[in-house]
């Protein structure tokens, strides 16, 4: 093969990849689904700059009504300073793949856009632009706003997958099971046998109701397992066992801290190392079960790369958060590669805004492109060799074949 760089670039230009965790919403969740160019601006990890680079106070900020938030951003980090953080860049790529201007001194052309637009069309031109087919959503059985939409049906869409979340359960059992005893589930603070029973008639309920792929909760740097606590509990007795049933892996997302900073709200969370042996222990402890897993700490991926090799039930995937910028995405992802050859996810969005899946998923075949054609390089100096064809299916697997394959849907 002449230029692996440019076979590499092409065929992941043409692969329809499958986004494996976001927080989009299918248009049957009508209002929860955000889009367009406040809500680009007003993300929060462009909140947590503006906060950087202007006098705005936090208190200040939140008194202002959505579109003086995304003016004082759009003055604050594209007008004043060049957008050239990881966040800032994606709005302008965004910008420029609607044909929009990048460098105007307000949004009245980019509002004018976006508001002109139907969403189910819409969505169809971003997934295009994207080059993503069907995205995974984030849903939380717990949220007032969420809940009544599928108790009325939420009609099945093929393009969005549900996921059952379990932050409020897993994490704040106290201040939250009163909500599944309203909603006629006989549970108490205190889990008796017959509280756990319950849980998992709740369990069954919402998974019934929205077909997830797989459950998903994000957990603090400072988790363990086994411990004696609720959470501990909960996923031994409850969970786990309901991922068994169902044929569904359990997704954690390991070492948040949250609200750090609570004046700054969703921009306000942080990140720990965490003791990944609670990880192991659950690998080991329930081999059938499995689990999708992502770690925000940077120290914590080279661990995760190890227990992938001991633990087949182990699927590593996505650079989270404040990892996904490129440096760390090519020290991870080649890492993994390394470790692991094509056996792990290397990205999710994470995408929160509908416009977002543009950038970043631009960005991960950017920066992805010179990593794999240089692991092909390799094999080929020491004596191997590669086709497109085994190119194109290595892409297929990380992008979607490894998902589907580990949550058992067909793809
Ligand atoms: O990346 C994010 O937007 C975070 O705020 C979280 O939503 C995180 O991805 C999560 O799913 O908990
Ligand atoms: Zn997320």
């Amino acid at each position: 093969m002449t230029n692996l760089l440019e076979t590499v670039t092409e065929e992941l230009q043409a692969a329809q990849f499958l986004d494996m965790h976001t927080h989009l919403f299918k248009p049957a969740l009508g209002t929860l689904g955000l889009w367009g160019i406040d809500e680009l601006l007003t993300y929060h990890y462009l909140e947590a700059e503006l906060f950087r680079s202007s006098e705005i106070t936090p208190e200040q900020y939140w008194s202002m009504s959505k579109k003086e938030q995304a003016d004082a951003i759009w003055r604050t980090l594209f007008v004043d300073n060049l957008p050239v953080s990881e966040a800032t860049r994606g709005v302008v790529a965004v910008l420029q793949a609607f044909g929009l201007p990048t460098e105007s001194k307000d949004l009245k052309d980019a509002r004018q856009y976006f508001s002109s637009q139907k969403i189910e069309a819409h969505i169809e031109k971003v997934f295009q632009l994207a080059g993503i087919s069907e995205v995974v959503m984030t849903n939380d059985p717990l949220d007032p706003a969420e809940a009544p939409l599928w108790e009325k049906g939420g009609a099945a869409d093929k393009s969005f997958h549900a996921v059952l979340r379990l932050d409020p359960i897993l994490n704040k059992w106290t201040e939250h099971w009163k909500v599944l005893e309203q909603a006629g589930y006989k549970v108490e603070q205190h889990l008796s046998p017959k509280g756990i029973r319950e849980v998992r008639r709740f369990l069954d309920d919402w998974s019934k109701r929205m077909q997830p792929v797989y459950m998903a909760v994000s957990l603090p740097d400072t988790f363990q397992y086994p411990e004696e606590s609720t959470r501990a509990q909960l996923l031994r007795e409850a969970v786990l066992p309901a991922c068994r049933e169902l044929g569904i892996p359990l997704s954690t997302m390991i070492g948040v801290r949250l609200q750090v900073n609570p004046a700054i709200k969703l921009a306000g969370d942080a990140v720990g190392k965490a003791d990944l042996r609670a990880l192991e222990n659950l690998c080991r402890n329930f081999p059938d079960n499995r689990f999708l897993v992502s770690v925000l700490s940077r120290e914590n991926q080279h661990e995760l790369c190890v227990y992938a090799r001991k633990f087949s039930n182990l699927m590593p995937f996505g650079c989270w958060w404040f990892l996904n910028n490129p440096s760390v995405v090519e020290e991870m992802t080649r890492e993994r590669i390394e470790m692991l050859g094509m056996s792990f996810i290397p990205q999710h969005s994470d995408a929160r805004i509908l416009e977002q899946v543009i950038y970043k998923w631009r960005n991960t075949r950017r920066t992805l492109a010179p990593i794999l054609a240089n692991s092909y390089g390799l094999l080929v100096e020491d004596g191997g060799s590669v086709s497109r064809e085994r190119i194109r299916q290595d892409i297929q697997r990380l992008f979607r074949g490894n998902f589907s394959q580990f949550c058992g849907i067909s793809g």
